[in-house]
């Protein structure tokens, strides 16, 4: 017996369509902990929203050999001088890796190893990012309009967000002279 059936999703463009689409959106009232300048942070509305994700599961969470698959929407902003991001997490099992694939706008990948060294990969429509094992990973919109990429990852990774929440990223990615710079937190 033999079958041809339509496919579960759509990703056309940048849209990920289908009825097993998980999707979030994070504003700057779940993100407190995230940006650095408390001031800028209080006098905005807490329900801007800074990103959208959109993913699709195939798998159950902690499936091993398993795969994910994922786009984020970053809008444009800032929060003082520090441009709208993600929480940023280290997978909850460290080896793990991902691609992210950048698909519009313009931004910065910021990756921090485990003796908190961090560095950043630059983001544009085509650029293609391995995120190693032990490696956290935000990303930041540095442009004028949505950030959009695409990110494929083990569906037994997990995420760690408690660690980043708690210590933040060694450095962060604010506006100097019309210029993103990694500063020194
Ligand atoms: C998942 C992958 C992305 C992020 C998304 C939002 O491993 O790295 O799909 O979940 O970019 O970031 P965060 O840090 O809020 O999960
Ligand atoms: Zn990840």
């Amino acid at each position: 017996m033999s079958s041809i059936n339509d496919p579960a999703v759509l990703f056309q463009g940048t849209t990920l369509e289908g009825p097993e689409i998980d999707r979030v959106t994070r504003t700057l009232g779940d993100l407190t902990d995230v940006f650095s300048d408390k001031d800028a942070l209080a006098a905005m509305a807490a329900d801007q929203k800074v990103y959208d994700v959109a993913c699709y599961f195939p798998v159950a969470d902690g499936t091993t050999a398993g795969l994910f698959f994922g786009i984020t929407y970053i809008y444009p902003g800032k929060v003082g001088t520090e441009y709208f991001m993600t929480r940023g997490h280290f997978h909850q099992l460290r080896d793990r890796g991902e691609f992210y694939h950048c698909l519009e706008g313009e931004g910065m990948l910021i990756l921090m190893d485990e003796d908190r060294q961090t560095r950043a990969e630059k983001m544009y429509p085509g650029s293609l990012h391995y995120i190693p094992g032990h490696t956290a990973h935000r990303t930041a919109n540095t442009g004028n309009s949505m950030l959009v990429f695409s990110a494929f990852w083990p569906s037994d990774a997990g995420h760690d967000y408690q660690s980043i929440s708690e210590k933040g990223f060694s450095g962060i990615l604010v506006e100097q002279n019309g210029e993103p710079v990694l500063a020194s937190k």
